[in-house]
């Protein structure tokens, strides 16, 4: 509470019992009992994105920490601040194979920026505040405390129905296990904008002579709070932008600047941008596999600029000319102050010759009938757009076509697992993203794969009387498994083809109104019942399974060397 934290998402058990007992009777923090573990890390996820601040989750000892491994990763890969919070057994019987003992620190080492055992009630409020500062700082991530039973029992018996203090001093923490070592060199980074006066006047330079730039923009300008001093750097200059899986909701999709998504679902205009520029400006991500295609490839005629906050992350795949170390927040106005560029026209031209619809409207077979994945998505990413709702992605095919597809998404609105891509992700993250923003416009896009991971949470919607709007895509199948068969396996299917519930059924055993669509008209008035429901409601989504989503750069392919629905191979 000391931290700031009005809600926490967990699930009790024997060791983290004193935990729970010490909620009794209090107003803060709220308590959301999920149905499982890892939907509860998912949950701290979705709040966290959703607000920017850090996200909590509680679990048990044993199976009810591991359980949180999942989206402690999801956190971590995709910096989203988080506080992970266990019981574990007594300290007299640490190291015994108690029943429910699992050393999680350990476990989650490679998955959090630091992990705490907490040796005794003294060092509670150092780790607390520690574990926030580390959740925070630099690049955001998760951390974990665990805390033996009879600590929290002492902790309640010192403190009886009330937070700790505070002001006191309590002495240096016995036991900070350093984890991933994220820590270390964020937080030697996230100061370290002294160190950038010369590469700011590199990229000056740079800028000064580039005829065909593209700006490159990740989560990290979110992070840093500077989506408006983008727009205004970016309108000044005219300069093409790409935003990437994570970075969506940065940048208006429909802004005459924007050149969409790059790499392996990304446009053929953003791709292509990409492969012609003679300098690529990365604001804020890690130029991660899915947006390099083959590295030796990515970007062959430009210079690269990083300017990222986290040491460790610039240079990892793609090796930059000029790194930026520090907070975009302090150095983009610094880029911004000043800068200069030649007139873009000609680049223009050519960026214009290339499409940024990832497929062009097909008004014989998407206007009306039978739904696509494509058109559905189409249909839902201007209607969540249009709206300002935040949309909560799962991971598939689903994923990639209402990133292609979703209009115009506020800062905080696109909320989706990008670098650990983690199914089941979705119900409970839109959760998390609903509890803090009740004032919000939730929807979830799940495929019926995904969705099936995590259905159980239809529960908690209910018990927390969320207003949710679920959408599953439902297509009879764990659809990129079908198209990687499909398409590099030489469509020898195998366990790709996936049965499920009647969702409308399903939902509806819940108290959750729902129905099923197969054609256009069906989704749109669908769409406009679902207006006057006050709650939560489920629109189950009955398309085919034999569809791509396309343009795809194949594993090992350079970004220009796109298929296209056509099967054609550009360049
Ligand atoms: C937890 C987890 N397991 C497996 C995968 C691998 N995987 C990626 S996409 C996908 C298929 C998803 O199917 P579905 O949820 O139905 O979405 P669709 O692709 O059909 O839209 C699978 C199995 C994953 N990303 N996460
Ligand atoms: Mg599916």
């Amino acid at each position: 509470v000391e931290q700031g934290v009005e809600v926490v998402f967990g699930y009790p058990g024997g060791a983290i019992l004193p935990f729970y007992d010490a909620l009794h009777g209090q107003t803060l923090p709220r308590h959301v009992l999920m149905r499982h573990e890892q939907c509860a890390a998912f949950a701290a996820d979705g709040y966290a994105r959703a607000t920017g601040r850090v996200g909590v989750c509680v679990a048990t000892s044993g199976p009810g920490a591991s359980n949180l491994v999942t989206g402690l990763g999801t956190a971590l890969m995709d910096s989203v601040p988080m506080v992970a919070v266990t019981g574990q057994v007594p300290r007299a019987s640490l190291g015994t194979d108690a029943f429910q003992e699992l050393d999680i620190v350990g476990l989650t080492m490679p998955v959090t920026k630091h992990g705490f055992l907490v040796e005794s009630v003294a060092d509670i409020p150092t780790v607390v505040a520690e574990a926030f500062h580390i959740a925070r700082s630099g690049r955001p991530g998760p951390t974990l405390i665990d805390v033996p039973k009879d600590v929290l029992l002492a902790a309640s018996a010192a403190h009886p129905g009330a937070a700790p203090s505070a002001g006191r001093t309590p002495p240096r923490v016995g036991t900070a296990v350093p984890a991933s070592g994220r820590a270390e060199a964020d937080t030697q980074s996230a100061d370290s904008t002294r160190t950038n006066a010369p590469p700011i006047e590199r990229v000056r330079e740079l800028l000064a002579r580039a005829s065909r730039p593209v700006v490159l923009v990740g989560r990290g300008v979110l992070l840093a709070g500077v989506t408006d001093t983008l727009r205004r750097f970016v309108e000044e200059h005219e300069l093409p932008v790409v935003t990437t899986l994570l970075g969506l909701d940065a940048f208006p999709s429909e802004h005459p600047l924007c050149l969409g998504m790059p790499g392996m679902h990304g446009t053929e205009r953003a791709n292509l941008a990409i492969q012609r520029a003679d300098l690529v400006l990365g604001l804020g991500l890690r130029f991660d596999d899915r947006v390099t295609g083959r590295v030796s490839a990515f970007a062959p005629r430009a210079q690269i600029v990083h300017f990222d906050i986290s040491e460790a992350v610039a240079g990892r795949t793609v090796q930059a000319d000029v790194r930026v170390i520090g907070d975009l927040a302090a150095t983009l106005p610094a880029l911004a102050r000043n800068a200069c560029c030649t007139p873009l026209d000609s680049w223009w031209e050519e960026l214009r010759a290339w499409s940024r619809e990832a497929e062009a409207f097909d008004a014989d077979t998407e206007a009306a009938g039978p739904l696509s994945g494509r058109s559905m998505t189409r249909i839902l990413g201007r209607w969540i757009g249009d709206r300002g709702a935040i949309a909560v992605t799962d991971v598939g095919q689903h994923q990639m076509w209402l990133a292609q597809e979703l209009k115009n998404a506020l800062p905080a609105s696109h909320i989706t697992s990008g670098g650990l891509g983690s199914m089941g992700f979705a119900l409970p993250a839109a959760i998390g993203a609903q509890v803090a923003r009740p004032d919000r416009e939730t929807w979830v896009v799940a495929g019926d794969g995904g969705f099936q991971m995590s259905a159980s949470e239809l529960a908690t919607v209910v018990q927390e009387q969320l207003p949710i709007r679920i959408v599953v895509h439902n297509n009879a199948a764990l659809g990129l498994v079908w198209q990687w068969q499909s398409l590099t396996y030489g469509e020898r299917f195998v366990a790709s083809s996936l049965s499920g519930p009647d969702f409308a059924l399903l939902a509806r055993s819940h108290g959750i109104p729902a129905c099923s669509v197969k054609t256009v008209e069906e989704l749109t008035s669908a769409l406009h019942r679902i207006d006057g429901i006050r709650g939560p409601a489920l629109l189950d989504v009955q398309v085919p399974t034999e569809e791509h989503v396309f343009p795809m750069v194949q594993p090992g392919k350079g970004l220009d060397e796109m298929l296209h629905g056509r099967q054609r191979a550009l360049v």
